[in-house]
């Protein structure tokens, strides 16, 4: 297969676009998607402060490698969840994670970022924190995201930046909406857009500049681009319903290729309308006591509740 636009060995192959690109051709296409849906969701300004959520995998470093190659201006946010299955003949995953975060910077004199250490600032590290609120039930992800949403808001808030971005892709967005859709969790779906916008004082803006990116894109990006990543899923992940939902998905996608775009773009246009938008703004938020940060609870939010008990 050729290059569409210059005739040279095509090295990768987007069938739901019937594009096939070289490895000149490709990483540009790539750059141009994400500054497009960058431009299209008004996710933010040329001259926007932007803190980016690393977490060594794939997706984000290849997201932090695009916004600094396109000129703006930021800051990386890698947050040490405490993450270690040595015990269990695994890898200490959040210490591994971290390395190619440090790695990935090392290569790259712009590049400058903040480590949170979740035990060392807390008192505890996730795993610990789940176990003491859970004793072991279940997977600790619910904690796990409580935990990333208040430590990214807090040091958006704190650093005063005009946006967190994430490296979210097309398959994550698809396989979250799958879940949404699946359980109508009406209140979740009105949230789910490629930007949200600051509520108030306290909740920092939102994007995710990969909405649109299928998986395998950034995969391609990050192989063609030389960045090392952790190629390990997280171990909690193992058996997470999501895994299942994007299985699914790809099922559906190798069968017609573009479905989990159109599922996505589709639901984007629906979310438009006013049975979404009413979900969407009937939550009312108030400052935590503790920390400041904007709450649907009356007095502590449930990042402080989780410390309390
Ligand atoms: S890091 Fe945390 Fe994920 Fe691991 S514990 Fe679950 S939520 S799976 S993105
Ligand atoms: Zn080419
Ligand atoms: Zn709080």
């Amino acid at each position: 297969m050729k290059c569409l636009k210059c005739g040279r060995p095509a090295v990768f192959h987007m069938r739901h676009h019937k594009l096939a690109l070289c490895e000149i051709h490709y990483p540009e296409w790539f750059v141009k998607q994400t500054e497009r849906a960058i431009q299209k969701y008004r996710m933010f300004d040329p001259g926007a402060r932007v803190l980016i959520a690393v977490s060594g995998g794939k997706d984000s470093l290849a997201l932090w490698d695009v916004l600094m190659g396109l000129g703006y201006a930021v800051h990386g946010l890698y947050i040490d969840l405490g993450i270690d299955w040595r015990h269990k003949g695994g890898i200490d995953y959040s210490s591994v994670s971290r390395e190619k975060v440090v790695q990935f910077a090392a290569t790259r004199p712009e590049a400058r970022f903040t480590v949170v250490d979740v035990a060392a600032e807390y008192g505890e590290s996730m795993p610990q924190a789940a176990q003491r609120i859970r004793r072991g039930r279940d997977k600790p992800c619910s904690i796990c995201g409580l935990i990333k949403r208040h430590v990214m808001n807090r040091v958006a808030r704190d650093g005063d930046y005009d946006v967190l971005v994430t490296g979210h892709n097309l398959d994550d967005e698809a396989a979250a909406l799958f879940g949404n859709v699946l359980h109508w969790k009406t209140g979740y779906l009105a949230r789910q857009a490629p930007v949200l916008p600051a509520q108030g004082e306290g909740l920092v803006r939102k994007a995710k500049p990969f909405c649109r990116l299928y998986e395998r894109e950034t995969a391609a990006y990050t192989l063609i681009a030389g960045i090392d990543y952790v190629y390990a899923e997280c171990p909690y992940a193992i058996g997470a319903t999501s895994l299942r939902y994007k299985e699914t998905l790809s099922q559906m996608e190798h069968q017609a290729p573009g479905t989990k775009l159109q599922f996505y773009l589709g639901f984007l246009r629906a979310r438009k309308e006013a049975f979404f938008r009413e979900r969407a703004e009937g939550v009312t938020l108030t400052p935590c006591h503790n920390c400041g940060q904007p709450s649907s609870a009356p007095d502590l939010c449930a990042f402080c509740r989780l410390w309390e008990r």
